[in-house]
């Protein structure tokens, strides 16, 4: 996986930084472990398997802790994936302008390169930080930590996890979320689930946005809907056009419910 695509990089090539602050810094705290890994990675041939394990099992150590610091504050987690474009942000912007504050939120924006995203999100009105990834092509739990560190979220809020845009790395990397949330835009093609099967297992929810332009493609909603269901039969799908609109109600819905039950 990442060993081949060459996201396993050392972490000071990650940037994380607030939107509106110039200055951005480097934590270096965790370089030589990740050093060691590379050393591992290109120590000789057959290591790669043990490596990638290595790499996912320490991932999942930290998105525990993570999840037991957002238990602890009650903070419900969303981890938003998507392939690149979807509208995982603009969703964000119109939760947040909707939400009025009424629910405070907080945002972890993760792309490769630039602030873009995190400046639409402060532009609506919540807390941000932003993690580049450099040539990495997902978040892991442990840029997360980091960012939230930065973030200082609030008590009883909801932390939206913006991941970057990628249907196959951010899969296999557990944040410490409560829920993992696919969106899937109707401009995708139907057939995306299946291609991409291991995003939609392991998503609880699946929001299929950009309806209001389902008049002008042939796009088989009934379809992705039964593709997604074949590769997991849980899915719940939430269908909305951030542009319209229409649908928002059911997500924010769904939003509430998640909060409520997290409290309780
Ligand atoms: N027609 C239509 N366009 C939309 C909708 N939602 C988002 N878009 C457009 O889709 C494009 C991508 O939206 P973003 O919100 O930036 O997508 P993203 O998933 O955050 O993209 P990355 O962060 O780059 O992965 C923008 O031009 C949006 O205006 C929608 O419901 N309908
Ligand atoms: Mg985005």
């Amino acid at each position: 996986m990442c060993d081949t695509c060459g996201c396993t990089q050392p972490d000071d090539a990650v940037t994380i930084r607030k939107a509106g602050e110039e200055h951005h810094h480097h934590d270096h705290a965790h370089d030589h472990d990740h050093a060691h890994d590379h050393a591992h990675a290109h120590d000789h041939e057959g290591r790669s398997i043990a490596v990638e394990t290595d790499i996912l099992q320490k991932n999942n150590l930290l998105a525990e802790r993570n999840r037991g610091y957002f238990l602890a504050k009650n903070i419900l987690a969303l981890n938003l994936v998507s392939s690149p474009g979807s509208g995982k942000t603009s969703l964000l912007e119109r939760t947040i302008r909707e939400l009025g504050g009424g629910l405070p939120v907080a945002v972890i924006e993760g792309d490769q390169q630039t602030m873009n995203d995190a400046n639409r999100i402060r532009e609506a009105g919540a807390p941000v930080v932003q993690v580049n990834t450099g040539n990495g092509c997902h978040l892991d739990s442990d840029m997360v930590l980091r960012a939230v560190r930065e973030l200082q979220p609030e008590e009883n809020s909801v932390l939206m996890i913006e991941n970057v845009g990628n249907l196959v790395c951010p899969s296999l990397f557990d944040l410490g979320e409560a829920r993992r949330v696919v969106i899937m835009s109707v401009t995708e093609g139907e057939d995306k689930p299946l291609k991409y099967p291991n995003m939609f297992r392991s998503s609880q929810v699946c929001v299929i946005n950009k309806i209001d332009l389902l008049p002008h493609l042939d796009y088989d909603l009934e379809k992705a809907k039964e593709y997604a269901l074949q590769v997991n039969h849980h899915l719940r799908f939430i269908e909305v056009s951030v542009k319209s609109g229409e649908g928002m109600d059911a997500w924010l819905t769904w939003l509430r419910d998640e909060v409520a039950a997290a409290k309780a």
